[in-house]
């Protein structure tokens, strides 16, 4: 398989996925800006013509696109590893989750907080809708160590865009205390802190690029 990973974004959640199933995977990465393919210098265009990551090459040389499709095709793949759903009630709950985090927290939330273009007014409004996103799932995790009753790909998901609230200084934790909890807990699980520290490495150096370019 091959993933199509930009440094930190949301594919992180498919890596952690593949590391937590002991898969291998070869990773590429895309510069978001310039949308190419730093080993090989491949138009990402050309693989995912909306230039969104992630995009997983499957074995069969198939491309799937959109992160609730790609974890579950993950988790699905390596039954052993345990972060599938592990009966139709629980799938659907999965569901439910990947769905709730890709959505609000994700796209809605998120994504329009890390836009430095977008204009005062419109991170103002995108933080007072998130607030009732942020107590909702503050309220779920209360006595919760994961969404289900075990680690699945919807904590990847979950970890990787809580994670970002680092760059959003607008959202502080200790107004949701258990998401605090729940961030600090599942950033320290192995293949999450492998996925994190190797990222980093990664983003700091396209940090650079671009300072260059
Ligand atoms: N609906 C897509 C969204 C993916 C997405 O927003 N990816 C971001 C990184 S977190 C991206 O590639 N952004 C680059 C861009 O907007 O050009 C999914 O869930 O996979």
């Amino acid at each position: 398989m091959d993933l199509y990973f930009s440094p930190l974004a949301c594919s992180m959640a498919t890596r952690v996925a593949l590391y937590e199933a002991g898969a291998g995977a070869t990773f590429f990465e895309v510069d978001p800006k310039t949308k190419r393919v730093q080993q090989d210098d491949a138009d990402f265009l050309t693989i995912n013509p909306l230039g969104l990551v992630p995009a997983l090459r499957t074995d069969d040389g198939e491309i799937l696109t959109e992160n609730a499709a790609i974890l579950q095709y993950v988790a699905s793949r390596f039954p052993d590893a345990g972060i599938a759903a592990a009966s139709d009630r629980e799938r659907a709950r999965l569901h439910q989750w990947l769905c709730f985090i890709g959505t609000e927290l994700h796209k809605a939330l998120f994504i329009t907080l890390l836009d430095r273009k977008a204009p005062p007014e419109v991170h103002a409004y995108t933080l007072k809708k998130g607030l009732s996103r942020l107590d909702y799932l503050n309220t779920y995790l209360e006595g919760r160590e994961f969404l289900l009753d075990h680690f699945t790909v919807a904590d990847a998901y979950l970890v990787t865009v809580l994670n970002w609230s680092q760059a959003t200084p607008q959202i502080d934790f200790a107004n949701w205390p258990n998401v605090k909890d729940y961030l600090s807990r599942l950033r320290k699980r192995p293949s999450v802190a492998r996925a994190l520290a190797e990222e980093l490495t990664l983003f700091q150096a396209e940090q650079e690029r671009h300072k260059a370019a």
